[in-house]
């Protein structure tokens, strides 16, 4: 200890101060602000983490795709140069095949079906596919029900949706329903959506009511239906670089703080679920509450042949008779 170190040890605070460790920094990342569902969900597990470690570990956030899109996230996770990722699942599955079964539109009836899915021994085991692939996946965390929006008309039923060009996630087993409902589905990743809105190279896009008003897409979009035709399930990533030097019971830690970041990040979705589509029409987006569910189910039919040869006919049952 150098001199000057042990002069500031006569006060107490000083001292301490002079023997901690530095705190490990880890790097979260997610696509909306910090204060929308991604940032208060990311926001409870860091917190959480800091005083499970006693302040061993800190968090630093970069909200608003500040690293990347997604799939660019989840790929930095997996290499160890990014730390953590609060993603939706959308691009998840081109790395764990077994997530995209709960990418299947329509196949929850509510919030309550999804939770208890994700939560239950289904989701577990699919959160147990991660680390061979190289990621550790601490907790489900959640995005919310997926609404469209566009620039044209009203989407009551899918002949309203018919020749609409909608960005779509990354993600094959969405593009595969949506087709069926008469959209022209064009991937794109979550940080070039909101100029593609505003130029006008897409119609609209399909995204949970948290990450419209977080993106403020009533800017660049004037219609919203809640056709509710998808849940869109999130995941708190980690990389195994930081999961394999944590000791036991800080693994006990993470993955604790993790759930309650996960059910803060539920809690948050709830409220704007119940708060934001007004806010939406007072910023000037016409709303369609009343959508025709049943033909949209209908039209996906042909889609759900598709995914029983994929994923099976008896694991979509065994999802959909969860109560
Ligand atoms: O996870 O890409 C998307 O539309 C996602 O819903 C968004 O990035 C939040």
């Amino acid at each position: 200890m150098k001199l000057g170190t042990l002069a500031a040890c006569l006060s107490l605070a000083f001292c301490a101060s002079a023997f901690a460790q530095q705190p490990t920094i880890l790097k979260i990342g997610y696509a909306t602000t910090k204060d929308s569902h991604y940032g208060v969900g990311s926001t409870v597990f860091c917190d959480e983490v800091e005083k499970g470690t006693q302040g061993r570990y800190k968090c630093q956030h970069f909200a608003n795709s500040a690293l990347g899109g997604e799939r660019e996230q989840i790929e930095a996770v997996q290499l160890g140069t990014q730390d953590l990722v609060n993603t939706s699942t959308g691009p998840v599955g081109n790395f764990v095949p077994e997530v995209k079964i709960v990418d299947i539109p329509f196949l929850f009836r509510d919030y309550d079906h999804a939770r208890k899915v994700m939560d239950g021994p289904i989701g577990q085991d699919i959160l147990a596919k991660f680390p061979s692939k190289g990621i550790v996946a601490l907790a489900w965390t959640e995005n919310g029900f997926r609404h469209m929006t566009n620039s044209k008309r009203d989407i009551v039923k899918p002949e309203d949706a018919k020749g609409l060009k909608m960005r779509t996630m990354e993600n094959k087993v969405h593009m595969d329903g949506y087709r069926t409902f008469g959209i022209l589905p064009t991937p794109m990743a979550f940080p070039e959506l909101f100029g593609a809105l505003q130029q006008g190279t897409v119609d609209g896009q399909e995204n949970p009511i948290p990450v419209i008003l977080s993106a403020k897409f009533w800017q660049v979009q004037n219609h919203l239906s809640l056709t509710a035709h998808v849940y869109s399930p999130a995941l708190l990533l980690l990389s195994p670089r930081v999961w394999n030097k944590l000791s036991d019971a800080d693994k006990k830690v993470f993955v604790e703080a993790a759930r309650k970041g996960g059910a803060a990040q539920r809690k948050k979705v709830n409220e704007d679920e119940d708060n934001g589509i007004a806010v939406l029409e007072k910023d000037g987006m016409k709303v369609v509450r009343k959508v025709d569910g049943d033909a949209f189910r209908e039209a996906l039919k042909p889609a759900y042949v598709g995914y029983a040869k994929e994923f099976g006919a008896d694991n979509i049952k065994k999802i959909s008779d969860v109560r």
